[in-house]
């Protein structure tokens, strides 16, 4: 059983019950000049996870592992966006690449770099955990999943909730530092301490070359 030196405590998996989730990695989110940046962010503190990702993705794909992607978006008639989430503005409107976060649309989909296998599960999610309204849940039972690998964008929000969401329905978490990223460097900081704090109040933190380095121990399954 693979152990990576993680904080707040090593962190044990089995490779017949982990899965790496690959969150929100959309080039409205990623891409210069897409809804991110619109906003007035700064993507490349999120674009700087694609070359680590992509290397995780290769190890985790070489040991025929399970890797689920999940993107945010909603139906092209907004049918599944909240009235509040509507009401900040951008959801649907006409972006540089497509309508904002509508599920078809250019911008609403995986960049390039990280794009799915067809073997992979894509889930699309409306909200900011992966969870809600989403049949996450029943994939990862049919997996047999009980650990899982957490990486995608934004730290803050849609890690973290996913992350919340998943260990209070008794998922081991590992979170990759350097495959998740905010826009905002001192989020990026504070949040990751957060998954850690109080003994891994919901989880534990690492980054990808140590995962890797623990992987190659084992043996494909
Ligand atoms: N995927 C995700 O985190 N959605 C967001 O809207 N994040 C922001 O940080 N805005």
């Amino acid at each position: 059983m693979p152990a990576v030196d993680a904080q707040p405590h090593p962190f044990s998996f089995a490779l017949e019950s982990v899965a790496l989730l690959v969150i929100d990695m959309q080039r409205d989110f990623l891409l210069p000049g897409g809804f991110g940046e619109s906003l007035g962010n700064d993507v490349a503190q999120l674009s700087r996870t694609i070359e680590p990702l992509s290397a995780l993705l290769a190890a985790w794909r070489s040991y025929g592992l399970p890797v689920i992607h999940t993107r945010e978006g909603h139906l092209p008639d907004l049918s599944d966006c909240p009235p509040s989430k509507l009401a900040r503005g951008g959801i649907g409107e006409k972006g540089a690449f497509g309508r904002i976060l509508v599920r078809g649309e250019y911008g609403h989909d995986i960049v390039d770099e990280l794009a799915p296998r067809d073997d992979e599960i894509v889930i699309d999610k409306p909200g900011k955990g992966a969870f809600y309204a989403t049949e996450l849940s029943d994939v990862l039972e049919k997996l047999n999943t009980k650990q899982l690998v957490v990486t995608g964008v934004t730290t803050e929000v849609c890690v973290h909730t996913t992350v919340r969401e998943a260990n209070d329905r008794g998922f081991d978490c590992l979170v990759l530092s350097d495959c998740v990223g905010s826009y905002f460097p001192e989020f990026q900081r504070v949040g990751l301490q957060m998954i850690a704090a109080q003994g891994g109040i919901f989880g534990w933190v690492a980054d990808s070359p140590t995962l890797i380095a623990a992987l190659s121990a084992e043996e494909p399954k």
